[in-house]
């Protein structure tokens, strides 16, 4: 069966759904860097508490854990479709927009509501606290305006399947595809916690709420959703980075085996995020740890397939031996830098990933700083730098312009800074919360207390650290807005590479929906049915809402 050839170029229509999606990622970047930056500068007294450490960490984590990425990430896959697939059908298209209105409809109540101090919840909204029932409303728009935008993205694959029989889509397009499965999959889990526990207690229909059922549903969604993060910097790692190097893609179909191993491995494992709870029994937990470990072997086979890429290039381009190719990498070129500058950044990451997952690690680390070091540079370093450095060609292909040669060396500084800004900030969060520093925890002096004084030179790095790392998103917010509106008019490339030659075929199987689709579920109910059945028939008596604030 052949492989489909991306078109040249995408539509005016496609690309502007894409930037609609786009531009609210950008203001979501600023928003919750100023959030990040004052949370830093108030928990070391530097500024006095203005608003809440709270609603601050609130605002920061919805902004950027939620806004940022699910936006970037929508926009991303709508464009990748577009080069896939070529025009968009009126249907879907018309879907998409309704998709688009709804989740920003959500967006401003919850940020509303955030502004009020209704709703200092935190990004994870953790029965029992208790938040207005705006609040959840609005998670409940902007999740269905995700199903919607995941709902038009099928159609536009069935609409291409349908014109196109005997051809596999593009590799982007079943990557951007696995991707929203995913998404879909995963929140119907939060889904079922707000509509049926946390709105219903807030708008006081019921009195009381089972905390560890609600906590079981929320991470069922919570470790999915590092996935969905992951998956689109996946995708720009094995189909655009190749094509920015003057390489190929290593192999089609190992990298459409990755994407659907990751599938089936991210859901049955949401345990590994409450290892301390004493209501889910030990055997469960044992039982999602090691199926936590098996997501080892798609990230090994990334890991492989984007070096062997690295090499092949920089062999041909006349390097030898096993490190040869570090020599002839593009590394004055943003679009290439950033990127790899977050692969960089993950090694390390996935190392400190397994030792959260391990269950006597775990005790060290949890609920401490180091956890909050841990996903600064995973999905706030690997992810959000992969973003970044995409963005700089994705924005001017939208708005037909082109990515300059000044534009390029700004992002080549904004990368710089933001490594050495995270750098240090995480660095000090992943040692001081060794030392037991906990996270998600207001300015506290602990009565001066000798250990505590410890801490203070490290909160001193975050926030210096935290200072550069805003300097690194206004560059950013300066150079989408150039890129935008001033950058000269022209066409720049959307880079896409091809597969080598000697790659093997792809397999059929691979597409076969129904099937993937049955055997997660199928993992789904061997991992949870139990442990949920238990957490149900001896529920304790639940607790009721809690106003902290
Ligand atoms: C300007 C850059 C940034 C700064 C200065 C910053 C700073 C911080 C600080 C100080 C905390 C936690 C404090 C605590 O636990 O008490 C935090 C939490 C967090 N950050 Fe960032 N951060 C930045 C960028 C990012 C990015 C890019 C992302 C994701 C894409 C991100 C996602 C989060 C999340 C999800 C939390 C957890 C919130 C919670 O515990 O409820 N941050 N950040
Ligand atoms: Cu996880």
């Amino acid at each position: 069966m052949e492989r489909g050839v991306p078109v040249p170029s995408i539509g005016a229509k496609e690309a502007r759904l894409a930037y609609a999606h786009v531009v609210i990622s950008v203001l979501a970047v600023l928003i919750g860097g100023l959030a990040g930056l004052m949370q830093t500068l108030i928990r070391t007294g530097v500024i006095p508490e203005v608003f809440g450490y709270y609603q601050l960490l609130t605002a920061h984590g919805i902004m950027l854990g939620l806004v940022f990425t699910t936006m970037f990430i929508i926009g991303l896959l709508y464009a990748l479709l577009a080069k896939s697939f070529g025009r968009f059908e009126s249907f879907p298209t018309r879907v998409a927009w309704l998709g688009f209105w709804m989740i920003i409809a959500g967006a401003v109540l919850v940020t509303i509501m955030v502004l009020a101090n209704k709703a200092t919840v935190l990004y994870t909204f953790y029965a029992p606290l208790m938040a207005d029932p705006v609040f959840y409303i609005g998670l409940v728009l902007f999740v269905v305006g995700t199903w919607l935008s995941a709902f038009a993205m099928f159609r536009m694959y069935a609409d291409y399947k349908r014109e196109n029989p005997g051809v596999h889509p593009p590799l982007p397009a079943y990557m951007s595809v696995m991707t929203m499965l995913l998404w879909v999959i995963a929140t119907l889990g939060v889904a079922g916690t707000i509509l049926f526990q946390l709105l219903p207690l807030s708008l006081g229909w019921k009195d009381t709420v089972g905390i560890e059922l609600s906590r079981t549903l929320f991470w069922y969604f919570g470790h999915p959703l590092v996935y969905f993060w992951l998956m689109p910097a996946y995708i720009v790692w094995y189909t655009v980075v190749p094509k920015v190097i003057g390489g190929k893609i290593f192999s089609d179909a190992l990298a459409r085996m990755a994407f659907l191993l990751f599938l089936l491995f991210s859901f049955p494992v949401g345990f590994h995020h409450q290892l301390t709870e004493p209501g889910i029994d030990p055997f469960w937990k044992f039982v999602q740890v090691i199926l936590t470990f098996l997501v080892v072997i798609p990230s090994f086979m990334t890991a492989f397939s984007l070096f062997a890429t690295f090499e092949l290039r920089g062999r041909a381009l006349g390097a030898r031996g096993l490190f040869g190719w570090v020599k002839k990498m593009p590394y004055g070129d943003v679009r290439f830098l950033a990127p790899f500058v977050g692969m960089l950044f993950f090694i390390p990451a996935g190392a400190g990933g397994i030792i959260n997952a391990s269950h006597q690690l775990n005790a060290m680390v949890h609920n401490t700083l180091w956890v909050t070091g841990h996903f600064h540079i995973t999905v706030g370093t690997a992810v959000a730098l992969t973003f970044f450095g995409t963005a700089y060609w994705l924005v001017p292909v939208l708005r037909g312009r082109t990515l300059t040669k000044s534009m390029n060396r700004i992002g080549l500084i904004q990368t710089g800074t933001w490594a050495f800004g995270m750098s240090i900030m995480s660095y000090a969060m992943h040692i001081s919360g060794l030392q037991g520093n906990p996270r998600r925890t207001g300015p506290a002096t602990y009565f001066s207390d000798a250990l505590t004084r410890e801490w203070i030179p490290y909160h001193i790095a975050m926030a210096i650290g935290g200072t550069i790392l805003l300097i690194s998103v206004l560059i950013f917010v300066y150079s989408m807005f150039n890129l935008s509106f001033l950058a000269p008019k022209g066409e720049e490339e959307f880079p896409l590479a091809e597969t080598e030659e000697a790659a093997m075929e792809t397999p059929r199987f691979f597409e076969n929906w129904k099937l993937w689709i049955t055997v997660t579920f199928v993992l789904i109910a061997f991992a949870y049915t139990v442990p949920i059945w238990h957490l149900i028939e001896s529920a304790p008596p639940g607790a009721k809402g809690w106003v902290l604030w």
